[in-house]
């Protein structure tokens, strides 16, 4: 694979025979000597796609993981009554806590906005994304994200008043749309209607209360969002019962945490820590039963929970590391149902979200 260079830099930096003939005229070797060096550092200081390394020693030596998340989606993450952020974006940042820390509380919940979370990312403010986001490829191979595993299926939904008698999607022709701006929701829509001969006029606001009191003041016909974050937010409403969400999803919206891209020990860390949560739920570990697990006879919980074998030292962790993550988190169906599910004052059904064996798409390669 061909090495990212910085335009400017020749082919090798150090190598002088490969400058360019009329640039070696105009030079003394001296000053292209130091040219060249100087080419070199500034190609080790751009970034992508130069590997990057050491969030995990970043983590340990400040012993707490910075994680970005919303504000407050209730169910992915928000406040409790006790000021603790909770949800299932929240959850996905004490699991690697506990992984890392054997700590899932040593997290430093930081607040972004949809127009701040790559940003943050890139500069190293945060560790970690764990906030509702679309795992696209642009925001792949442009932003220079990782997404190492996928949290939640989602997918993009409109809410409408109960009063309008609206009852599809078809419905909307001519709608305004209160959505919230720098979303795969804008982009989404703006296809939908465009694809379907609709008209309809945005309103876009850099907030998710703002556009979604925009929406209760009447400001707009409807409101569009990843149909999870619509049951939450309808919540919030003055009065939920007032509206629906329209039985049409638009896009495929598969939420996941994110990472700075080349830093591939972090990105392993992330990625395994979610599938330990699917593969618990699989093999019937969860965070009551696993000390007994210990003792099982079945070769996949020992290696899983590391009495066997060492597969956490493939990342730079302990052998216990999943065993961790079970016994302080929970496994998936236990976050699912307590942050989401019908533990929650939001009751989604798993959907797509249940285990590849139970009808659902969730499905997490062999931990072996
Ligand atoms: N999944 C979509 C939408 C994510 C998104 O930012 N949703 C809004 C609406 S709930 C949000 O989280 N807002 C919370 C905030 O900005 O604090 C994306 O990745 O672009």
């Amino acid at each position: 694979m061909e090495r990212w260079r910085h335009p400017v830099c020749p082919a090798d930096p150090l190598d002088i025979s490969l400058l360019h003939d009329d640039f070696e005229t105009a030079l003394p070797k001296s000053k292209m000597k130091f040219l060249a060096i100087a080419c070199f550092l500034c190609a080790s200081i751009v970034v992508p796609p130069v590997a990057r390394a050491g969030t995990l020693d970043k983590v340990k030596a400040r012993g707490m993981l910075i994680c970005s998340v919303t504000e407050s989606t209730p169910g992915f993450a928000a406040p409790n009554d006790k000021g603790v952020y909770v949800g299932l974006d929240a959850d996905m940042c004490r699991a690697v806590a506990a992984a890392v820390l054997n700590d899932a509380n040593k997290v430093t919940f930081k607040i972004s906005t949809t127009a701040n979370r790559f940003t943050w990312l890139q500069s190293g403010e945060v560790d970690l994304m764990s906030r509702v986001t679309t795992f696209s490829m642009a925001r792949n191979t442009t932003v220079g994200v990782d997404f190492p595993a996928i949290l939640y299926f989602d997918g993009q939904g409109f809410m409408v008043r109960k009063s309008a008698k609206i009852k599809s999607v078809n419905d909307l022709n001519g709608a305004t749309v209160c959505l919230q701006s720098g979303t795969t929701t804008e982009l989404n829509a703006a296809d939908y209607f465009r694809a379907h001969g609709m008209k309809y006029e945005p309103v876009t606001f850099q907030r998710p209360d703002e556009a979604l009191h925009a929406y209760e003041e009447g400001r707009c016909d409807t409101y569009t969002n990843d149909v999870s974050s619509l049951w939450a937010l309808k919540l919030k409403l003055k009065i939920a019962g007032d509206h629906l969400v329209l039985p049409e999803i638009i896009s495929k919206e598969p939420l996941a945490p994110g990472v700075r891209q080349g830093d591939f020990q972090w990105s392993n860390i992330v990625r395994w820590s979610l599938y330990a949560m699917l593969t618990a739920e699989e093999l019937g570990v969860n965070s009551k039963n696993v000390d007994q697990m210990k003792a099982s006879a079945n070769a996949e919980i020992r290696r899983f929970l590391g009495v066997d074998g060492d597969l956490g030292q493939s990342m730079g962790l302990t052998g216990d590391w999943a065993y961790r993550i079970i016994k302080q988190v929970g496994n998936y169906a236990e976050i699912y149902d307590r942050d989401l599910g019908k533990g929650s004052a939001l009751g989604i059904d798993r959907g797509l979200n249940a285990l590849w064996k139970d009808g659902g798409i969730q499905y997490a390669p062999p931990i072996r």
